[in-house]
């Protein structure tokens, strides 16, 4: 490969997993993990690390230059929840460490830029079913907002400067080696893993909450396909809907059941709710179908027993 590849934010719960997939793929020395913190062992141990802060710009150039990077996967973000307790923050973290990036696409620097966007762009006059890739987009929390304004600038950069940047708006994305960190869909994680060790589960949504989830490996594979793909395929350039599953918190639960059935759930409904309820429950991802040939892989009943195995395994 004709330069390295910098994840940005790589000790997340999808950077991590992002990291040593395309360590697999490109080779270890090849792909070059940073973060704020370090991360799980099999990421620290695998490849190249350094300490960044996504908002230190002259330290991104300076690890660009050391390492002749040409691609960019920038995951770091402060998502829908903790967002709302830290407003400033979210925005500053979430648009400074983009913009960083798109100036590197401008100048010629880098040559191809992963960003992820969420199913948080969306808002309460959205519609909530098969929610189109084009249609009203009012997000409510500062998270959806910053993606949203993400988004735009994405395919300015790109309509303007010819910055090759891609993205996908990523559902509540499930997986068990590395926990997430505040965002809405957690509860979907959460629920695994206090169904194992409890045997219940206090849920933070609503019973009848439906939000669009999808399985860590779907969407590390979006990941890369859309990174793949020949830049002709990539038609949207703002970012593309992307859609696997969708349920509530009590049909996990029923799912949980026919495997643990003694399992119980309740549910007392804070703040995240009013978060959930302006989100889509169903996303419809054709564009993504037909341009790049996206498709899933994990249905509920798949999801839901790998999540039991993973979870047991890290809880040993
Ligand atoms: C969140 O809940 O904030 C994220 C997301 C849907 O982007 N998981």
């Amino acid at each position: 490969m004709a330069g390295r590849i910098l994840i940005i934010g790589a000790c997340g719960q999808i950077g991590t997993e992002l990291t040593l997939k395309l360590r697999e793929i490109h080779g270890n020395e090849e792909v070059v993990a940073s973060d704020i913190r370090e991360g799980a062992d099999d990421l620290m141990k695998s490849g190249p690390f350094e300490i960044l802060n996504a908002t230190d710009e002259p330290k991104i150039r300076e690890v660009i230059e050391k390492y002749n990077i040409k691609q960019v996967y920038l995951m770091a973000a402060m998502l829908s929840a903790t967002g709302e307790k830290a407003p400033m923050l979210a925005w500053n973290l979430n648009i400074d460490s983009l913009f960083h990036i798109l100036h590197l696409g401008k100048e010629g620097v880098i040559d191809k830029i992963f960003w992820p966007s969420s199913i948080a762009v969306f808002g309460p006059t959205t519609p909530k079913d098969d929610t189109p890739q084009i249609t009203a987009m009012e997000p409510t929390t500062v998270y959806g907002i910053s993606k949203q304004t993400g988004e735009r600038w994405c395919e300015y950069f790109f309509n303007k400067f010819g910055v090759d940047v891609r993205s996908i708006r990523y559902p509540g994305i499930i997986s068990y080696k590395t926990l997430p960190g505040g965002g809405t869909t957690d509860y979907a994680i959460e629920i695994f893993h206090e169904a194992i060790k409890n045997g219940s589960y206090t849920s933070f949504l609503d019973k009848d909450a439906a939000l669009p989830m999808m399985f860590m490996d779907d969407a590390i594979k979006a990941t890369v396909d859309i990174m793949e793909a020949p830049a002709e395929k990539v038609k949207v350039r703002s970012s593309y809907n992307l859609s696997a599953i969708s349920f509530t918190p009590e049909v996990l639960a029923k799912e949980i059941q026919k495997h643990i059935p003694e399992f119980k759930i309740s549910y007392e409904p804070d703040f995240r709710q009013q978060i959930a309820e302006s989100w889509p429950s169903s996303i419809d991802d054709t564009p993504a179908r037909e341009d790049w040939g996206w498709k899933h892989q994990y249905d509920l009943e798949k999801m839901t027993s790998v999540m039991l195995d993973g979870v047991k395994e890290t809880l040993k």
